[in-house]
């Protein structure tokens, strides 16, 4: 062995045991999570007694952790394919995970210590008015962690845009804007996880530094209350925030799709004109998308409203719709052999396009007006986050466990993650469409039916996650060269 040749897999070695830390943390929060939001369902379903306050703590924390992990996940699936093509500092990455562990404790401590309940949306005034619950410091604590969890992925963003300007050039050429629109051919244009990656680095780091503002704001409000602000503009900063950053996680996490179907169907992931177009519109329309959480606002301009509807009707598809049409056609007739990673890839591009569909219709104005904080919404982002997102992770996780892990339990967490997770959203979707308010502790006696088969549905779904992450965890004693 050369040198550069010692020091080059050396440095695989340290990046593949930082994406490990990273899915095992991810693994192991994942599971947490899922038992919070099992309590808060199970306490809905009357099956179990929880406080009220204490409910509104879980579902915080729940909010929280999840939206985290999501971030986390996806940086870890958009990480280890990207530094194929560019390079990148694992130092940094590493760091994002420190700046994450910080900021996880100091939310934890918020919420069970602290009693902050304030939903993970910390909207202004609120975390200001605990009405006694909890005290400056608490809700200090809280916006504090999330402060410090953005600096840590505004570094990895920056660096990976760094990464990607050092090999082609510049942004726009990252995220294929000339092939978009005819002026280079198609085949001198980025990969899809190129493509991918500059699109989350562009959309986080306008988002993150918009949420830092409206944080410090609010910071400072929590100690100086009479430094006051508009709350409505708050609310325009904090969801321009929470829906793009949540937005990328879905956005990175696809990535694992483009990298590892190619790999079962033996066929490159196709890229084109119109693959380059629906990033370059996706990347403009995640940032002007957001309002369509404001539709109830009275006070907002119309004219922004009605944008917002009519964005979020476009916004997701354009990728959506080359990713769906995409894998159909790497998998049709390719003679595949499915298995439990590439099983959950697909599920992950099924879930994303079907739990957009609800999404669409909460995005309309007359709808909204009726669905609006029913249970309807988390019926719609858990579709594509469990079934969605997640599932795409999950698929990664498997994926790096490899084939060698005990595998003939794989499909059997596949299969209860599938028809648990499905039972768990359409309890929610179907309590929407009969006016269950979303984010109530306490549920009358009519809608305890819903309730209960979602309960059932989770524990389904938790009992799935627990197998494949288990499965992944066990895989961490195999020495890293068998990782693929
Ligand atoms: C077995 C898995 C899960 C269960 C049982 C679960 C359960 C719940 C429940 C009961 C709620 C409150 C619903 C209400 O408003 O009445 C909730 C809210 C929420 N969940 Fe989940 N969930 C799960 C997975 C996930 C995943 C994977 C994500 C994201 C990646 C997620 C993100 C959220 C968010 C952001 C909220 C909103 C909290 C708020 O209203 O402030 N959940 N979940
Ligand atoms: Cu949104």
């Amino acid at each position: 062995m050369t040198g550069i040749e010692a020091v080059g897999s050396r440095s695989r070695i340290n990046a593949t045991a930082a994406v490990r830390a990273y899915l095992a943390t991810c693994g192991i929060v994942l599971l947490l999570m899922m038992l919070l939001g099992l309590t808060m369902r199970l306490a809905q379903a009357q099956w179990i007694d929880v406080e009220p306050n204490l409910f509104y703590v879980v579902m915080t924390m729940h909010g929280a952790g999840m939206v985290g992990i999501a971030g986390l996940g996806g940086a870890a699936v958009m990480w280890h394919f990207v530094r194929r093509y560019v390079p990148v500092s694992t130092a940094i990455f590493v760091a994002n995970l420190v700046f994450f562990l910080i900021g996880a404790a100091l939310i934890l401590g918020a919420g069970f210590i602290g009693g902050f309940a304030g939903a993970w949306t910390f909207l202004y005034p609120l975390p200001g008015h605990s009405g006694g619950l909890w005290s400056a410091n608490g809700a200090a604590a809280y916006m504090a962690g999330l402060l410090v969890i953005g600096v840590g992925f505004l570094l990895l963003h920056l660096d990976i845009a760094r990464g990607i300007i050092s090999i082609y050039g510049g942004l726009g050429a990252g995220l294929g804007v000339k092939q978009a629109f005819g002026f280079a051919p198609e085949k001198d244009g980025p990969p899809p996880a190129v493509a991918a990656a500059t699109m989350a680095a562009i959309s986080n780091v306008i988002g993150i530094v918009v949420g830092a503002v409206v944080l410090i704001l609010s910071l400072v409000n929590l100690y100086a209350p009479s430094f006051t602000f508009n709350t409505l503009a708050a609310k325009n900063l904090i969801y321009y925030f929470g829906h793009t950053f949540i937005n990328v996680t879905i956005y990175m996490a696809v990535i694992a799709v483009y990298e590892i179907l190619p790999v079962y169907t033996h066929r490159a992931w196709k890229t084109n004109r119109v693959f380059y177009l629906a990033w370059v519109l996706s990347t403009l329309m995640v940032l002007t998308v957001y309002p369509h959480h404001l539709l109830m606002d009275f006070a907002m301009p119309t004219s922004i409203l009605v944008a917002g509807q009519i964005i979020s009707w476009l916004s997701g598809l354009p990728v959506l719709l080359v990713t769906a049409f995409g894998a159909l056609t790497n998998v049709y007739r390719s003679g595949l052999k499915w298995d439990a990673a590439a099983g959950l890839v697909f599920m992950g591009v099924a879930g994303w396009a079907i739990g957009i569909i609800p999404a669409v219709a909460d995005g309309t104005i007359p709808v909204n007006s009726v669905m609006h904080n029913t249970q309807w919404v988390p019926g719609h982002f858990h579709t594509y986050l469990l079934l969605g997102m997640m599932a795409m992770m999950l698929g990664f996780m498997t994926y790096l466990a490899g084939p060698k892990s005990p595998s003939h339990l794989a499909p059997a967490g596949v299969w209860l993650y599938l028809i648990g997770g499905t039972t768990f959203v359409l309890a929610f979707l179907a309590a929407g469409s009969a006016s269950v308010p979303r984010r109530y502790a306490v549920h009358l006696p009519a809608w305890l039916a819903y309730d209960r088969a979602g309960s059932i549905g989770a524990s389904l779904a938790v009992a799935g996650a627990l197998i494949l992450i288990v499965r992944f965890l066990v895989s961490l004693r195999s020495p890293i060269d068998a990782t693929p």
